[in-house]
């Protein structure tokens, strides 16, 4: 058995909370109206006590709270959404200010994403594109040709690809042999440049050195361009020999300058070449001579350049003359002693003695001197001309004539 007294402003209340506790089986025992006392009395209202009493098996069992499960939850979420509360939260959030800005970049990116895989296809296409238009030069069979041609005239591997990796814009993969040849051979022209041959000057004194290693040919080439000046421009000539330790070379050029009547001074130190100006004021130009030198004498080539800096530069002109059958790795060293004497222009003799042009190229590519006459054979004055770029390039491409 289990009494329980229950308080309520009312006798109606106070039994509805009894009904609520212990159910209607719940017996009455008493019921009394309490008054308050004391002080209570002023701030308290009378109150209703119900005594009630029930068996225990009788009495209501409380309502279990199930934890609720995911179903229940969904269920209850679902139920939510269908009442409307998380609708309403969402109406709500929907056109907020920070809601249609995140919209807007979210926007924005799609847009640059599809711009970005656009371009990225666009790229990989052009890629593709390229790779099949311009496939590597070399791949074009009569290319490979020509680059063996140049090799076999001694033109260096670097040089011919230079010159081929030049002209590859201009070549078509189905480019005809004859269009080939033509790019890499005014190519070739082009480097070669133009000829410079010794300029005279009215009023003026030419003093024109030709200097260069021993043997290559300097004292024929003198005769030959002093013989064609005389002849051709009627030039006042005069010849001036520096080189003075064989009496052989002295001999030599007096022998052209008597058949060709021009004055010959042998000078003997660079004391004696200043004085050469007064002395030959009334020529068009003194062509000078010098002994050939070692290139490996470093000493000797600085002997050369305090020579030829008595001249002044205006009236200076100076030729390395270099021959056409001297191995490439040879001539680098020899380019390395002369470079130190800025300003020449490059001869090469005995084009007759070989067919392998290349280094005429080779050295104008490493040096940029310009070139300017080139001459083919021991017979003064004949064998001797200007430089001729297209036909070097002609037999630098096999097509001798
Ligand atoms: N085949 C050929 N021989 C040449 C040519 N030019 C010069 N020679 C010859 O080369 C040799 C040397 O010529 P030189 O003019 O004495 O040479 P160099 O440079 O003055 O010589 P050194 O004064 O000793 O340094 C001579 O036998 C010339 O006939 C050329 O263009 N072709
Ligand atoms: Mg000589």
């Amino acid at each position: 058995m289990l009494i329980k007294k229950f308080e309520a402003e009312t006798e109606t209340l106070a039994m509805l909370k009894v009904k609520e506790e212990l159910g209607k089986e719940a017996i009455i025992m008493n019921i009394k109206t309490i008054n308050p006392r004391g002080v209570y009395r002023l701030f308290k209202k009378p109150v209703v006590e119900v005594t009630a009493a029930i068996d225990e098996l009788l009495k209501p069992k409380p309502v279990e709270e199930k934890p609720l499960t995911n179903v229940a939850f969904n269920k209850n979420y679902m139920e939510a959404t269908i009442r409307g509360d998380i609708l309403q939260d969402l109406t709500e959030n929907i056109g907020s200010p920070k809601e249609q800005e995140a919209s807007a970049i979210e926007e924005k990116l799609d847009q640059l994403q599809t711009l970005l895989v656009n371009q990225m296809e666009q790229n990989e296409k052009l890629v593709k594109e390229m790779q099949e238009e311009k496939k590597d030069i070399f791949d074009i069979p009569c290319v490979k040709l020509i680059y063996d041609q140049l090799i076999e005239n001694d033109v260096t591997p670097e040089n011919a690809r230079v010159i081929l990796k030049e002209v590859e814009n201009r070549i078509e993969t189905d480019s005809s042999v004859d269009n080939v040849l033509s790019h890499i051979y005014q190519k070739i022209v082009l480097k070669l440049g133009q000829p410079k041959a010794v300029a005279l000057e009215e009023g003026k004194t030419k003093f024109v050195f030709f200097i260069g290693p021993t043997g290559v040919g300097k004292t024929t080439t003198i005769a030959k361009i002093a013989s064609s000046m005389k002849l051709q421009t009627n030039a006042k000539v005069a010849l001036v020999t520096l080189d003075t330790y064989r009496i052989a070379a002295v001999e030599q050029l007096k022998t052209y300058a008597n058949i060709l009547s021009v004055p010959l001074k042998v000078v003997y130190s660079n004391q004696e070449l200043l004085g050469l100006k007064e002395e030959f004021e009334e020529y068009d130009v003194v062509l000078i001579d010098t002994a050939g030198r070692s290139h490996k004498n470093v000493d000797q080539v600085a002997d050369i350049k305090e020579m030829l800096e008595i001249t002044s530069e205006d009236l200076r002109e100076i030729y390395l003359v270099l021959s056409a059958t001297t191995k490439y790795k040879d001539l680098l060293q020899i380019i390395e002693t002369y470079k130190k004497l800025a300003g020449f222009q490059l001869i090469f003799t005995k084009l007759d003695e070989t067919l392998c042009w290349g280094n005429i190229l080779n050295v104008r590519m490493l040096t940029q001197a310009p070139l300017s006459y080139m001459t083919f054979g021991q017979n003064v004055p004949d064998d001797i001309g200007k430089m001729d770029a297209q036909k070097i390039a002609k037999q630098l491409l096999g097509g001798s004539e």
